[in-house]
């Protein structure tokens, strides 16, 4: 079985720029012949997206592109009838989004308040079943379909700083294991990729950020930090059928910072 992305369509959440995981995922799924269809939430990655897209290859030069604010189930139910106007059928779904209000990544984890937790909680864990149960009860997926989201070692393990968002890693990490479970009779593959830190906007300004990438050069088998392209290379395998025996699954693609113990 060879990679073969000829009549497959994915659609991309999540590309807020070029530095973006998700931009990186999309560059090489254009690179190995998938057509592409985008989601976007607020106007200003929509502007820039157009712009990004224009340097894909031919297929994708006017990739579809549907507006897509997680927190709004209205813009949900929309994008997912665009999505079937638009492309008929999804061969998969890269959800590459997350938010936390930033006050509560740094100090004492349990300063956290209510609505800062549920926030999180609902853009970077529920969303992911939101759509996809969205997506399957509008007969959007089709059949053997490979789903696909972005976290973070910080969901399995204590990272300093990372606080909130492990938390909502950790409901995101485990929502991938239930739907597996769920939609795997239907043949469809629910799967996460565990990226190493990488230097994009939501990155930006966050307390300690560059020292775990210290830590990642000096520690990590590979000493050296997570590039997007080596994210979107091993994404672009889970999404094809080459990873056909592959679900539930937490890959880590991060230098192999998460097997070292000192
Ligand atoms: P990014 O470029 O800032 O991407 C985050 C995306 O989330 C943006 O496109 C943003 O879109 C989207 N988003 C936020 N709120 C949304 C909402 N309500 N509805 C729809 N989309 C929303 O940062 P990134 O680092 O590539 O992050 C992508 C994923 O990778 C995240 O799940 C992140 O946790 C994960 N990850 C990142 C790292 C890292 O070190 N960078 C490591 C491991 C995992 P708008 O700007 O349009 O709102
Ligand atoms: C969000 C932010 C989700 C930063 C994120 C994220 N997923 C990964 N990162 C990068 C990161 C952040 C910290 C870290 C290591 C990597 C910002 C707010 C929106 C959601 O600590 C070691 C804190």
């Amino acid at each position: 079985m060879h990679l073969n992305f000829e009549n497959k369509t994915y659609l991309i959440m999540g590309v807020a720029n070029k530095r973006s995981i998700a931009w990186g995922i999309a560059q090489e799924l254009d690179k190995a012949g998938a057509k592409l269809i985008f989601s976007y939430s607020k106007e200003r990655s929509a502007k820039g997206l157009v712009k990004l897209a224009a340097d894909l290859s031919d297929l994708n030069k006017e990739a579809p592109m549907v507006k897509c604010d997680v927190t709004s189930d209205e813009d949900i139910t929309t994008a997912v009838t665009e999505l079937k106007e638009k492309v008929g059928t999804l061969n998969g779904i890269v959800h590459s989004v997350a938010f936390a209000n930033k006050d509560f990544l740094g100090d004492d984890y349990s300063a956290v308040d209510r609505a800062s937790f549920a926030q999180a909680l609902d853009i970077s864990a529920y969303s992911f079943t939101a759509i996809i149960r969205a997506a399957k009860l509008a007969d959007l997926l089709a059949e053997n379909a490979s789903l696909l989201t972005l976290t973070y070692l910080g969901g399995e393990r204590v990272i300093q700083n990372y606080n909130l968002m492990g938390i909502a890693k950790a409901a995101l990490e485990s929502s991938v294991r239930y739907l597996a479970s769920e939609y795997g009779p239907t043949g469809v593959r629910v799967n996460a990729i565990s990226a190493g830190p990488i230097r994009t906007l939501s990155a930006r300004g966050v307390g300690n950020f560059s020292e775990s990438q210290k830590m990642v050069e000096e520690r990590a088998p590979l000493r050296r930090v997570t590039t997007v392209e080596e994210v979107g290379t091993t994404a672009v395998f889970l999404l094809s059928d080459m990873a056909s025996g592959i679900t539930g699954e937490n890959i880590h693609v991060d230098s192999g910072y998460h097997i070292i113990g000192y």
